[in-house]
Parts: structure tokens; sequence; C-alpha cells
């Protein structure tokens, strides 16, 4: 190890950067050293509904009395349809197991967690996990925020420790100032434009330079909500003069620090992005990283835009929105659908008139919630063409399986919407200036706080119906003999391997039932293969499980009987996720023999359990073609004991035993 590559206490000569500087005040084991396994220490977690169940449950499970956080906070925001008894269950249960062990509730109908968290709970310097891949949102405000399984959020709330590698970091340095209609969305996409939904893999992206101080608290998380689709562990800005002035506006200047990275700060990567030269951007589909210029795409014809979202959906981007759409209309052919952020944001565009302005015009205003971002209504027309604030345009999401979904900005989408075509919102000249208010309404009705510790007793758990019990695997065995049931290419989302919307999302409780829709975008057999072959394995290409944090793309497998996949890589969230089910989440040594295992080859795994346990060399032997072929199992930390516990649940009962 060479002296700049151990970032320890101690041993260092150079400076610390920013997310460097909030790890060294976390950590709790392993040594700063890029690409170790390291654990800190959680000081916040958030769930949102349709994972928070199973987090829940699995809090339940660990036998947690009290919430051992400095602020735990569960959401409902996605699952918000109510087309029958599930999603009701669903919020009554979280509603209660909430109350009872010390945690704040944000009932339906009070925002998007991470808007929401931004505004009322976010704190400079604090390490945040949520059960949702968009939390990194809270960088935007100076958190270190990582999005994760919820087994891992159930654990920090325990208070145990969050282990990831200790990530790289990559510089970002901004210069110059927005143009005007030119917005954070379009930074962002310039970042995907340049380093891929594989470019942030392992790495911390830190923003900084001049360019900083002319964008405010919500337009930076804007762009570190959309660090998720670059792969990163998460993304960051300072804390600065700006940060002050938004949380003294939401009543909170208390929580306020100073935060940014040493001068001598040393950076893995570091690029350059002049604001001043930006235009607005446009994600086509169906991928965040296949960004052209808005006038590159030219002027297609659309169906439908969307306003809204994690992303875009802060009372700034609504006011431009509102003033773009003020005394126009919403073209014949275009469907407009406006979800602001939060009860903050939506109490005060109806108190200054911008929501009447956004009524008048022809938007259809929905609840503030995740709503059309995962499929929850609003879906386009049959190749409908939609354009979306939103952060994710992946086959299929919008709930139309050959829907055409571009991303971009709110002033983009809003322009657009009037003139019926993809449309460069720069062609409307001048912009006024919209300020960000100096105080914002706070009302946090909609939040229920917590039992006292001594009257949680008294508070009952509610599970209805809808809420089954969750999988649980069988420790490691010795051999593993199985067929390839399914095989896949590279940058399979999580969507694909279990997807959302409206039909099936009420059923995240409930992993039987899940289970039918499997895989569905790939291969509508694969779960019926699986049940009858009772056990098998996946193979995939590079980045699989790549988007959402959601562990039931490692559960419902589990639950088929699934022992293990067998990729070029994995995402982050998806192996650490894998890994705490109880699935052997293993890597071809030579990616080239990705080629060498077809669909319904028999593998064998001969001594798998000997391999994992004494780290010796992994060779996996293809029954059907006679090849042997070498594979990694990058399994650091408490890791391996976790795999050969059979999933974190039996691991930390083994450990309490
Ligand atoms: C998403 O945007 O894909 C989701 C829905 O918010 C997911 C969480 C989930 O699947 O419940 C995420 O981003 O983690
Ligand atoms: Fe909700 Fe969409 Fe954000 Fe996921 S990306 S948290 S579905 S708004």
């Amino acid at each position: 190890m060479t002296q700049s590559e151990n970032l320890g206490k101690g041993m260092r000569t150079m400076g610390y950067t920013l997310a460097e500087k909030i790890i060294k005040e976390h950590i709790v084991s392993g040594e700063m050293v890029k690409g170790q396994p390291i654990a800190i220490r959680i000081d916040q977690t958030l769930t949102q509904d349709a994972t928070g169940t199973m987090a829940y449950l699995q809090m339940e499970a660990l036998g947690v009395d009290q919430v051992k956080t400095e602020r735990s906070v569960a959401y409902i925001d996605h699952n918000t349809l109510q087309s029958g008894f599930m999603n009701a269950d669903d919020h009554k249960y979280i509603g209660t197991v909430a109350k009872k062990h010390g945690i704040y509730f944000s009932r339906p109908g009070n925002g998007v967690c991470h808007q929401v968290h931004l505004e009322r709970f976010g704190k400079p310097g604090k390490t945040l996990i949520g059960s949702d891949s968009h939390t990194p949102t809270g960088g935007g405000i100076g958190m270190f925020a990582c999005g994760a399984g919820g087994f891992d959020v159930a654990v920090a709330m325990a208070g145990g420790a969050y282990n990831i590698m200790m990530p790289k970091t990559v510089k970002i340095n901004l210069t110059g100032k927005l143009r005007d209609w030119v917005s954070a969305k379009d930074v962002i996409l310039k970042v995907l434009q340049m380093l891929t939904v594989k470019g942030g893999v392992g790495k911390v992206i830190e923003y900084a330079g001049e360019g900083v101080k002319t964008l405010s608290v919500p337009e930076r998380a804007t762009i570190t909500n959309m660090g998720a689709e670059l792969g990163t562990t998460t993304s960051i800005f300072p804390s600065d003069e700006i940060t002050r002035a938004f949380l003294e506006a939401q009543g909170r200047g208390e929580d306020w620090i100073a935060l940014a990275p040493d001068a001598d700060a040393v950076y893995d990567e570091e690029y350059d992005i002049n604001l001043s030269e930006l235009v607005p951007m446009v994600a086509c589909p169906h991928s965040p990283d296949n960004v052209k210029t808005v006038r590159e795409a030219g002027n297609i014809e659309i169906d439908q835009v969307c306003i809204g979202s994690c992303t875009n959906s802060s009372y700034l981007d609504m006011m431009k929105v509102a003033h773009i759409l003020k005394g126009k209309s919403v073209h014949p052919n275009v469907s407009l659908a406006i979800a602001p952020g939060s009860k903050q944001v939506l109490t005060m565009l109806a108190e200054n008139g911008a929501l009447a302005d956004m009524i008048a015009a022809g938007a259809r205003i929905l609840e503030s919630a995740c709503g059309p971002c995962i499929g929850m209504g609003q879906s386009p027309k049959s190749a409908g063409v939609s354009l979306r604030t939103f952060n994710r345009n992946f086959l299929g999401r919008s709930g139309t399986a050959d829907g055409q979904v571009y991303l971009l900005s709110p002033e983009t989408a809003a322009y657009s919407a009037i003139t019926g075509v993809l449309s460069d919102p720069t062609e409307m000249g001048t912009m006024p200036q919209i300020a960000m208010p100096s105080h914002f309404i706070i009302n946090d009705n909609m939040i229920e706080p917590p039992a006292s510790p001594e009257e949680a007793a008294q508070v009952e758990v509610v599970k209805g119906p809808n809420i089954k019990p969750f999988p649980v695997a069988e420790p490691l065995q010795e051999s593993i003999e199985a067929d390839v049931l399914l095989k896949v290419e590279d940058n399979i989302t999580t969507d694909h391997i279990m997807p959302a919307g409206s039909k099936i999302l009420p059923y995240r409780s409930n992993i039987p039932y899940l289970s039918q829709y499997c895989f569905e975008v790939c291969d509508p057999e694969f779960p019926a293969r699986a049940k009858a072959a009772g056990k098998g394995f996946i193979v995939g290409g590079a980045n699989y499980g790549q988007g959402s944090s959601r562990e039931h793309a490692a559960l419902v497998p589990l639950y088929l009987g699934i022992q293990a996949v067998i990729t070029k890589s994995f995402a982050r969230i998806h192996q650490a996720n894998l890994i705490n089910t109880g699935i052997l989440p293993l890597t071809f040594q030579n990616p080239d023999d990705y080629d060498a295992i077809s669909q319904g080859d028999t593998l064998v795994l001969a001594d798998i359990r000997s391999a994992v346990e004494n780290g010796t060399p992994i060779i996996l032997y293809n029954k059907t073609t006679g090849r042997k072929i070498p594979l990694a199992c990058d399994l650091g930390g408490q890791n391996r004991d976790i795999i050969l516990a059979g999933g974190r649940l039996n691991y930390l009962k083994q450990k309490m035993q």
C-alpha cells in the first residue's frame, strides 16, 4: 500500500475531500483505503412505503425496541393509488410500527421522501441511509447520503454500522453561471453524458468551484439525486452560506455547519464544467445516459409531459413552470401532469397563485407523491412520447411497454407542453428572476412524531392481510449443482428483475404474489421455470442490478430458488442486497467467459462453501459443455460470514447467540 492510497488517521500527508471528512468522523471499522471495506455509523435513516414494509419487518425480526439513530423517518409516497386494501394495509403497518419504535411518520400527502427530508430533516455533515436509491438527494445539503437495501436500513435503526467499500473521489469543478432557462437538470444530464450509467461505480462525486455558489440547495439536490443514475456511492456539495440561508428559511438555522474539502485534498479524477456553456439537454429512450442536447434531439412530437418526482419538484422548479404556463394553454395533443414535491411546495404555490396559473393552463394536478415516476398512473398511450422531469426512463417503467420516455428539465418540459413538440426553452428569451423564499411555509402537521418510550408499549402494530413474511435463505451448501434458469445482457436494472407499476407495486409486502412478475420484461416464463426447477442460477452481463435499491430484486429470486447470480459485474446496492438475502454473487474472472454459458446449461460449483470460507479459487464446471470457468467472489468484511450463514438475518441471529 502506498501512502497516498491510505487515507487513515495518522498516516497521511495530504488533506481530506469532503466525503472523506464525513467518513473519517463516522468510521467504526476498516481502514480508509480505497476499494477496501469500511463500516460507518449512521445518524439518520429514511424509508419509503414500497421498501419500508420489508425494512420494518426485518427491524422487528432483529428485535429492535427503540431506534438508535438520531433521526429515522418513514415516508409514504410511492404506493398511494389505493385501488384495493393493499396500500392502505401497508400505510397502517408502517404508521403503527413507526410510532412504536421511535420513528417519525410522514403521512401520505406530505410529499416525496427526498424532497421532504431535504426540507425538514437533512443536516450537513451527517450520514443518512435510505431504502431508496435516490437518498443521495441529501448530498445537496452536505450530507453523506446513500441508497441502501431495506435490511441495511433496519440494521442502522438497530444501531449497527453501514458497510461500504471506501470510495474513490471525483471532483467536478463548476465554473460560470447557468444561462436563462438552463438548469440543474441540464448539469446532471451533462455529467451522465460524460460518465455514463457505469461511470460512478465505487466513487463519490464532489461538486466544487465558483459555480457552486450560483446554485441553491434544491438545485444542488437535483444534481446529487441523479448521481444515482451514474452508479455512484453518493454525490455531495459543500455546506456554505447558501446552505445556511436554505436552513434558516426552513426555520432550522441551528442545523447548519460549514463544510468544505481541505485545500490540499487529492481526488482520483477531476472534471471541469463551465455552467455558462451548458444548453438544455435530454436523455432519450431508454437510458438516463443516452443524452443529447434538446436541439440535437429535434422537435419530436409529444403526447405527454409529466413534471415532478424527487429530482425536480422543488418550489423553485414549480415556480418556473408556473411562470412558463401563465396565460398559456397546454397544446391540444398533450396531456400535462404536475406533482409538486411536498405539501410545503404545494401550499406555497396555492398561496401565491402559481397553482391557479398551472390549472388555468390545463395542467392535471397530482398529489405530492412519486406517481407517474414509478408507473403509478399516467402511463402514456401506446408508443406514446412522454417528456418527464424524472430520473429514470428504463423500458416499460412508465407502465406502457413501448412508451418513449425522455428525461429533461422542468423548463424544457413546461415549454414543450405548450408548443406540442420537444422545444428548447432558451427560445423564450429573458427569464424573470425567481428568488428562493426567505421563509418557507412550515406546517409539520402531516409528520407524526413517535410515541414516547414509556407509551410505546401500548402502541399496537397493525398487520393487515397484505403483509406476508419474507423468505430467509439456508446456510451456503457445500456444493451447488443446478441449471441456468435465465441469461441476460449488460445493464439489467432492478426494474427488469422486479418490475414496479400500479399492477404490482401494491404487493411489495407479499413476495409470493410478486414472484409471478419476476423478470417479466425479459422473459415472462422465468417464474414458472424457476418454480418447476426448485433451484438455479442466473447469468448476467456488466452492471447487473443497476437502478433502484429494492431488495425485492433479491428476495423474489431467493423465493424462486436462485442460489447464485454470475455476472461480469454488479451494481453496488444490488450486490449488497444479494449478500444480505443470502444469494451468492459471483463474477467472471475473464468477462469473455460470459459467452461460455447458455441458458439451460447445468453448472456445478463443487466445494463452494469451503472456497468461500477459505478464499480459495472458485472454478465453475459447465457440465453441459465440459468447460471449466474461473470465477471471483468479492466478499470483503463480514460479507463472507453473511453468505456462509445464509444471509444477514441468520448471521446476526448466530452472532447474538
Ligand atoms: C425507483 O425510483 O425506482 C424507486 C421506486 O424509488 C426505488 C425504490 C423501490 O423500488 O421501491 C429506488 O429508487 O430505490
Ligand atoms: Fe419516487 Fe421516482 Fe424518486 Fe423513486 S425516483 S423516489 S419513484 S420520485
